[in-house]
Formats: structure tokens, C-alpha cells, sequence
């Protein structure tokens, strides 16, 4: 008898066309043949074996380059169950016009069947998936960011639980692209781009827009947002889960490295995109990641913003859209020493310092193992995951936004989650450096309507014996010359120790009408250049900002229409009532 994931294949296979099928087992073996097959093929580069053991260079289409959130559908039967965050197709339209896409898409191509578990391989909270692609860039990388081939497949055994990914690069016309997803039957098909979150079905499509459905319907959360641990002097280890937008930080933040000034700390990575968080038996919320490698953006990376990740990305790695020097090394804007006389740009074309294009274009990725990574949290393939005390919100916000402040209760944090604004980035398509919302940094990511996901947010609270500490953080604040305020980076440290400080009970803070924020005195600035007034500054309530944030929250709830929750209607008015009043919030220090 064969089994369901056999007469899958073998339909998905009918239909597509393709020349060959290959099921991956994800070996050393495996992955050499496929590199070989794609550096014949001209698809992959081979960069300095010396100094980049194994890393490779691939360029995609320059109209393919980044995730395209116009053509990502959500496609249930009923379109209010998508919500207004999503683009909605009908499911039997949305399987008529992308099966005409995919009828033969293969043709001339090989099948790869990647099985995945998302989590670590005997969680109970892991989940199995199949990507069938024609890309074998795609199976390579699904190889680094999954549990990907024999395990899975183990672990699958004659089941039909699995989420269901069909890709094809398709002719990777944007005009004929389609990233679609069917929550109802935990399937995607996604056609005419490869790039990494259209691509990589595990990531954003499965490990997100499919798993917050999930989530929702069996009472846990999966949000986009790093895990890390902090180890104190004293040994005693804390852990925080942060959600911020893509390119906003989040792979820097979750392996960050001490400064020199903060002596005995030590920060441990759990995930640095994902996590998935469950209500353990303690009444506690528990994280896990459920990737295995990381997708990072290039630009800007380097021995002093992340000297983890530098150490990471030497061996093993697949680098897309980056620069080439002569070295054949990789170069992207922002790296260690200056910039090479010449090299070859993103797009294979000569370059110098003085062109005025950039070398690397700015949404260029690196995908690379996270066992590689030094601060790999010794916990984070723990099956039962890490017990998380506090929840970051955070966007890239050049005025208004404090620094950090904490909210009055869980009701207050989802609330200051679901406000969430930040300045948009690379990473997706479109214009570049304008605020928008972004709930939860989910907004291209929640698979189900914004207003059923606040209220499933509210939910687990009410759930939850120990609910994490809910705080805002802002990390890009601007002053009029357009330079940061913050220095960002190691020493945001400084920030997580007032968080752990709160979460514990060991540090005051002023009641504010927006939250809890710091006293000044009680977060370590010795020894940067931040002035007592720059500090002030950022730690500022600037009323009439926030009465008019208050009228575009009002707007965002009025956009995501009558599901969104009446709490967070009831926090918005509270507000601005005590920003009118001037008045102290309730306390639930
Ligand atoms: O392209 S991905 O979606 O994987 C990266 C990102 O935009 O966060
Ligand atoms: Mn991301």
C-alpha cells in the first residue's frame, strides 16, 4: 500500500511533469552531488575553498529577490477567516489559475522531494513537512535551515500529518507568481519565484502563516520572533523571545556578545526568525525553534555587529546575491576593512567603490547552519523548549518610540504588540523606510484574520499561570541630523538587563501613561557616549505624539474590522485617557 505522502508525490508529480523524481535523504553524499550538479549547471559559484570551506555563491533572477507580499494569498472559504492583513482567493480559483501555471512546470527539470521536521527531531512540538520543488537551490538550502531527508521521513512514517509544499520556479515571471496557501488543508503551492521566504516553504509559508493557524486552533502560539537565554554573573539564566520585522535586527540581537563593560554576562541563542511557544504544565509559556539554520540578511553584517554570525558564515554556507571579490570571497556593504578596488556585483557585472550601485544588493542573504553558531544555547534542541519570561515588541521607529518601556499586564502588552509600527525594509518588496503597522512583526505573516489572532493572543494569556513581562523596544531612535541616539548592537545588553531586572522584581521603574519605563538611574550607561539629556530623551513620553498615535491605532483597529477583540479597543481609549489626564496608570508592578 503506498502511503499518503507516496500518492502525493506521485499526483504532484503526474501533474508537474518533471523528467526525474528525487527523494532526498539529506546526507553529506546527497548535498555534494546536488552542488556539483548546480555548479555545472552555472547556478551556483564556488567561492575561496580556503578561506570558505564549502560556501557558495548563488545569483537569483534581479526580479526576484525578495518576498512579494502582493502576490501571497491566503486562500480559505471564507474570506473573512483570511482577514483584511491577508490577499484572499477563493480556493477552487486559486487552485484553477496556479494549476494551470504548475500543469508541466517540471518539464525538463528533476523533482526533489525534501521531507522536513520543523523542531527539534523528538519534540512533541515538532511538526513534519514535504517540499516538492524543482529548484535544487531550494532542497540545498532546505537542507541547512530543516531537519531535512531520512529523520524526517522516520519520523512521518505511513502518516498523513504533514504540511504539504508544492514549488516550481515556474519562468519566474512576476507576472506568473503566486505564493498560495490553503490553512484548511496545511497546504502551499507557490510558483514563479525562488527566492528564500517564497521559496523555502518551511519558513514563512509553513513555520508561520500554516502554523499560526494551527496554533490557533490547538491553543499555542507561532510567532516571528528570536529566542535568546542571558546568563547572569550569578549563573542564573533568563530567557526572552523578541519579535521585531525583517531586517530589523533580530539575528544580531539573538547572538549578541557582551561588551567589554558587561562583565560575566553571556547570551545564548535558542532561534533567531521562529519561534513556537507552548503553555507547559507549570503554567509557563515554553519556546522552541523550529528552524535549524539561518536565513540572514548580508548588508551591514560584520566582526563588530555580529561577530557570531562572521564566525558562522565561514563554512558551509550558501551566499545569494552578495558581491564577489577576486579572491573569490564574498563582499557586501558594511563588511570588515574597506571595500575591494573591484569586484563583481550582485548581478555578475564589474564593480569598483565607485559605482553607484551597491555591490550586495541590500536584501542579500547568507543561509547557514545554527550549529555552527558559537553562542548556540546548549538548550535549544531541548524537546520541551525554554520557559520564556519576558516578550519583546519591537520596530524601527526613528521618534516617539522610548527606548523601553514595559507594559501594565498581558492584556496591555498584546495590546502594545498589536500597535506595533515600523519603517519598512529590503526585505520585502516596495518602498523602503515608510512606518507602517505591523502587528507582532506578523502582519505579512499571520495566516488567519489580525482580529481572531489578538484574540487568540488574549486567550493564551488567560491560560498562562506565569505569563511572560510584555515590553516595547526601540533600538533606532533618531535625532534631527539623522544620527541613532542608541549605539544598539552589544550594548542593547544594557537594555535587557533593566528587562530581567523587572522580570525578577529587582528594579523600579516610573509609571508612565504608556507603560512602565526606567528611571534613568537604574540603566547602565557608564562608560558610553549617551549624555544624561540623550538618555532622557530616549526615555521620553512625548504626549502629543502619542494622542496622535492614538488616533492611527484607531484606524488600524477600524481597518482589521468587528473581530478585533473589544480589549484592545478598551486599552487604546484608556490611553488617552490617562495621557489626557496626565495621570499615573493603574500598577500591577
Ligand atoms: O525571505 S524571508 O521571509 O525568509 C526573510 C524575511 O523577510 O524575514
Ligand atoms: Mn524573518
Amino acid at each position: 500500500m503506498p502511503t499518503p505522502l507516496e500518492l502525493w508525490v506521485d499526483e504532484c508529480a503526474k501533474f508537474t511533469k518533471p523528467d526525474k523524481v528525487h527523494w532526498c535523504d539529506g546526507s553529506d553524499a546527497e548535498n555534494q552531488q546536488l552542488t556539483k550538479e548546480m555548479l555545472r549547471a552555472g547556478t551556483l559559484y564556488a567561492l575561496n575553498q580556503q578561506a570558505y570551506p564549502n560556501c557558495y555563491l548563488h545569483r537569483s533572477d534581479p526580479t526576484d529577490v525578495a518576498r512579494t507580499e502582493h502576490l501571497t494569498f491566503v486562500c480559505t472559504k471564507q474570506k473573512e477567516d483570511a482577514g483584511p492583513n491577508n490577499n484572499w482567493m477563493e480556493p477552487k480559483d486559486a487552485k484553477a489559475k496556479l494549476g494551470a501555471l504548475f500543469n508541466g512546470a517540471m518539464r525538463g527539470r528533476t523533482m526533489y522531494v525534501a521531507p522536513y521536521i520543523l523542531g527539534p527531531v523528538n519534540s512533541p512540538y515538532s511538526k513534519v513537512g514535504v517540499e516538492l520543488t524543482d529548484s535544487p537551490y531550494v532542497a540545498v538550502n532546505m537542507r541547512i535551515m530543516t531537519r531535512m531527508g531520512k529523520a524526517a521521513l522516520n519520523r512521518l512514517g505511513g502518516s498523513n500529518d504533514f504540511v504539504k509544499g508544492l514549488h516550481s520556479l515556474g519562468d519566474l515571471s512576476p507576472e506568473r507568481r503566486y505564493i498560495a496557501h490553503f490553512p484548511e488543508e496545511e497546504l502551499i503551492w507557490s510558483i514563479g519565484s525562488g527566492y528564500g521566504g517564497n521559496a523555502l516553504l518551511a519558513k514563512k509559508c509553513h513555520a508561520l502563516r500554516i502554523a499560526s493557524w494551527k496554533a490557533r486552533k490547538e491553543g499555542w502560539l507561532a510567532e516571528h520572533m528570536l529566542v535568546l537565554g542571558i546568563e547572569e554573573p550569578s549563573g542564573r539564566t533568563t530567557y526572552i523571545a523578541a519579535a521585531f520585522p525583517s531586517a530589523c535586527g533580530k539575528t544580531n540581537l539573538a547572538m549578541l556578545i557582551p561588551p567589554a563593560s558587561q562583565k560575566g554576562y553571556k547570551v545564548w541563542t535558542v532561534g533567531e526568525d521562529i519561534a513556537w511557544m507552548h503553555i507547559g504544565d507549570d503554567g509557563r509559556l515554553y519556546a522552541i525553534n523550529p528552524e535549524a539554520g539561518f536565513f540572514g540578511v548580508a548588508p551591514g553584517t560584520n566582526s563588530r555587529t555580529n561577530p557570531n554570525v562572521m564566525a558562522t558564515l565561514n563554512r558551509n554556507s550558501i551566499f545569494t546575491n552578495v558581491a564577489l571579490t577576486h579572491n573569490k570571497t564574498p563582499y557586501w556593504e558594511g563588511m570588515d576593512g574597506s571595500p575591494p578596488h573591484e569586484a563583481i556585483d550582485w548581478q555578475g557585472k564589474p564593480w569598483t567603490p565607485h559605482s553607484l550601485t551597491k555591490a550586495a544588493h541590500p536584501n542579500s542573504r547568507f543561509t547557514t547552519p545554527a550549529r555552527q553558531c558559537p553562542t548556540m544555547s546548549p538548550e535549544w534542541e531541548n524537546p520541551k523548549g525554554v520557559p520564556i519570561s519576558a516578550i519583546l515588541f519591537g520596530g524601527r521607529r526613528a521618534n516617539l518610540i522610548p527606548l523601553v518601556y514595559q507594559a501594565f499586564n498581558w492584556q496591555h502588552g498584546v495590546f502594545l504588540g498589536a500597535t506595533m509600527a515600523s519603517e519598512t525594509t529590503a526585505a520585502a518588496t516596495g518602498a523602503v523606510g515608510v512606518v507602517r503597522n505591523d502587528p507582532m512583526a506578523m502582519l505579512p505573516f499571520c495566516g488567519y484574520h489580525m482580529g481572531d489572532y489578538f484574540a487568540h493572543w488574549l486567550n493564551v494569556g488567560k491560560k498562562l499561570k506565569h505569563p511572560p513581562e510584555i515590553f516595547r523596544v526601540n533600538w533606532f531612535r533618531m535625532d534631527n541630523q539623522g544620527k541613532y541616539l542608541w549605539p544598539g548592537f552589544g550594548e542593547n545588553l544594557r537594555v535587557l538587563r533593566w528587562v530581567i531586572g523587572r522580570v525578577h522584581g529587582e528594579v523600579t521603574a516610573d509609571q508612565t501613561a504608556i507603560g512602565h519605563l526606567p528611571k534613568p538611574s537604574s540603566l547602565d550607561i557608564t562608560g558610553l557616549d549617551v549624555s544624561p539629556d540623550t538618555l532622557r530623551e530616549l526615555l521620553a513620553v512625548d504626549k502629543a505624539g502619542w494622542l496622535k498615535a492614538v488616533e492611527g491605532q484607531k484606524a488600524l483597529f477600524t481597518g482589521f474590522g468587528d473581530r478585533v477583540p473589544k480589549a484592545m479597543w478598551q486599552e487604546s481609549l484608556a490611553l488617552k485617557a490617562r495621557l489626557e489626564a496626565g495621570a499615573k496608570a493603574p500598577s500591577h508592578a
